[in-house]
């Protein structure tokens, strides 16, 4: 449940919407959107989509599966933002929870240690009886053999090998947003390395009298720009969720390209009040889209070249 009323009672809220990061989040925004289209709140609609994804073994960089650190061990980033009242909590290097999008949301109920890392976060989640398993699937841990294998040291494994965050942001039809997070980070991190997906303003950020955005690519490179609230602000500013995500991303993309020479990959989404959405990315990226009315659609986004951005349809067979 949310826990405050929506901001923007100016606005006739006539619709839902979600977006959300990579195909992955097919599944969930499917589920998520019938709870949406029944009046359901934006919040419970985020934490289904994520959990979806996490308890799927399949999608190897989210939850259950994902993508083991250095070390062979499982450490996991997520976030939750209720729009309406700013309320945010935050997990990082949680271990063997289940679903780090349920602990965050769970947090952002408090007005204090409301961003918990490490051993707090799991012992945290373990105490509030979230449910707690082995991560690491047989699947997770050969990737992580054959990974370490190839090292000599182990230092040289890594860091920027497989990776993906998925990121959702929905608007119900109370006209109320949220926004959530959840990843393994990046495979063969450092233990102890924490991305920009569970950081407020880097990873997230939702304003249900704006809209919201969310960040995939690489932590380290997107947290210098704090794009999701960059991303925000725009929109509040009269940019549509498009012009907003181009003129941040591309913006900054180049900045860091001039001063820092290299750039890794960054991506992210948008929603407004109105269930507009925007996209941008320097590599190609898929993405989910739902809206009261619309069928639930996987397109994919690249780089037009100029500050801008190109959005196709991808092919039938992705939605097996
Ligand atoms: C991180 N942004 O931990 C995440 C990983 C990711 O696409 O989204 N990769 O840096």
């Amino acid at each position: 449940m949310n826990d405050s009323s929506p901001q923007q009672s100016s606005q006739n809220q006539s619709t839902w919407a979600s977006i959300a990061t990579w195909r992955m989040a097919y599944e969930g925004m499917v589920k998520s959107s019938s709870g949406l289209e029944e009046g359901g709140q934006a919040g419970d609609a985020v934490e289904t989509l994520i959990q979806e994804v996490e308890a799927n073994p399949d999608y190897t960089s989210v939850g259950y599966g994902a993508l083991p650190n250095r070390e062979g061990e499982m450490e996991m980033d997520a976030a939750f933002m209720d729009g309406n009242n700013m309320a945010l909590g935050a997990v990082a290097g949680i271990q063997y929870a289940l679903h780090p999008i349920s602990v965050a949301r769970r947090l952002s109920r408090r007005h204090t240690s409301s961003f918990l890392v490490g051993q707090g976060a799991t012992r945290y989640a373990q105490i509030s009886g979230f449910e707690m398993r082995n991560m690491l699937t047989d699947r997770a841990r050969r990737r992580w053999e054959l990974e370490s294998a190839k090292a000599t040291r182990p230092e040289s494994a890594g860091p920027y090998r497989g990776h993906d965050t998925v990121g959702a942001i929905c608007l119900d039809l109370q006209g109320s947003m949220a926004a959530g997070t959840s990843t393994s980070g990046l495979f063969m991190k450092e233990p102890g390395r924490v991305g920009d997906s569970p950081l407020p303003g880097s990873g997230f950020y939702v304003d249900s009298a704006v809209g919201g955005a969310a960040a995939t690519g690489l932590g380290e490179d997107i947290m210098k720009g704090c794009l999701s609230y960059r991303i925000v602000a725009l929109m509040g500013r009269g940019l549509t969720p498009q012009e907003a995500c181009d003129s941040a991303v591309y913006e900054f993309y180049s900045l860091l390209r001039k001063r820092c020479g290299k750039v890794g990959e960054i991506s992210l989404i948008a929603l407004n009040t109105r269930g507009e959405w925007g996209v941008a990315t320097n590599v190609e990226f898929t993405f989910c889209t739902a809206r009261k009315g619309e069928q639930t659609r996987i397109l994919m986004a690249n780089p037009d070249g100029k500050s801008g951005t190109r959005i196709d349809p991808v092919a039938k067979d992705w939605l097996q």
